[in-house]
């Protein structure tokens, strides 16, 4: 019988913490032949099993080769979902240079960042993880982007956030270029005391970046 979208959707996220590719491609394939919302899949399904998993993780349940596999698992839901989700089609498309700031190597998050983005119509070039700031903004300023994405998901690496903001106040880029933040210990006191703006996750990043896009705002 037909499993509805809620049940589905935990089913999903019990599977990428159970580190389950082949039951969560399963699961994925009867969500997409459903025709249930491909964000909702991502957001209430793949991501929320890996939040369950790096809860695991702190209460020391989870080590990190189990992580991967759970990340491994999210990846292959991922791959039955991406050609589901909705593009949504911009004229003069913004564009977005994303990346994970030095000495970070966790790019999960980023990437369903990047996912959102590039299918609202953003044109997005990801520089991958552990970039030093001068890369995000020499690769900005080479395609005209808009926006610059940073993630982070450590506390040692969060003053490269702060470091790609002066560089651009330095360049007087701030007009042109604006930052957003996230990731785990990103808040949005910390981004407003850098000149950045905060969005907590991927849905609302991409809330985020047309806001920016449209309205101009000022870092
Ligand atoms: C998975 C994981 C790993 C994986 C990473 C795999 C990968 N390729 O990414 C592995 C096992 C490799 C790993 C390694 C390490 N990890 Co780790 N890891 C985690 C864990 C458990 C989950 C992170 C995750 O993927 N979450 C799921 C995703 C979907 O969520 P997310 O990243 O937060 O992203 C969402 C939002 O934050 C937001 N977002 C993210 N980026 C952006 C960007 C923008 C612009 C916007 C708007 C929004 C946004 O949107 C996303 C989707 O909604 C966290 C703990 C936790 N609960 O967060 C620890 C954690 C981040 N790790 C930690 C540590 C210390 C490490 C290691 C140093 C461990 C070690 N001793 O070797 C190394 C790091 C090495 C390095 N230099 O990078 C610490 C960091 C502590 C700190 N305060 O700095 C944490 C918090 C665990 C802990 N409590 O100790 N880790």
């Amino acid at each position: 019988m037909a499993k509805d979208k809620a049940e589905l959707l935990e089913k999903m996220a019990k599977s990428v913490v159970e580190m389950d590719d082949d039951l969560t491609v399963e699961l994925a394939q009867e969500y997409v032949d459903q025709q249930y919302d491909g964000y909702d899949a991502i957001n209430m399904g793949l991501a929320k099993g890996m939040d369950r998993a790096g809860q695991l993780y702190e209460e020391e349940e989870y080590y990190i080769p189990e992580l991967l596999m759970c990340s491994d698992a999210m990846y292959s839901g991922l791959e039955i979902i991406r050609p589901h989700l909705k593009q949504q089609e911009r004229s003069g498309k913004s564009k977005i240079v994303i990346g994970v700031v030095e000495g970070d190597t966790h790019d999960i998050g980023k990437n369903l960042v990047k996912i959102m983005l590039e299918t609202s119509g953003f044109d997005v070039v990801d520089l991958g993880r552990d970039i030093p700031p001068i890369d995000f903004v020499e690769k900005a300023k080479e395609i005209h982007a808009d926006l610059i994405a940073l993630s982070t998901l450590m506390t040692t690496t969060m003053d490269g956030m702060e470091e790609v903001c002066q560089i651009l106040k330095e360049q007087d880029l701030t007009e042109r270029i604006k930052v957003m933040v996230g990731g785990g210990p990103i808040s949005k006191s910390f981004a407003d005391k850098i000149g950045a703006h905060y969005s907590e996750d991927a849905t609302k990043a991409v809330k985020l970046a047309q806001q920016l896009v449209k309205e101009e705002i000022r870092c």
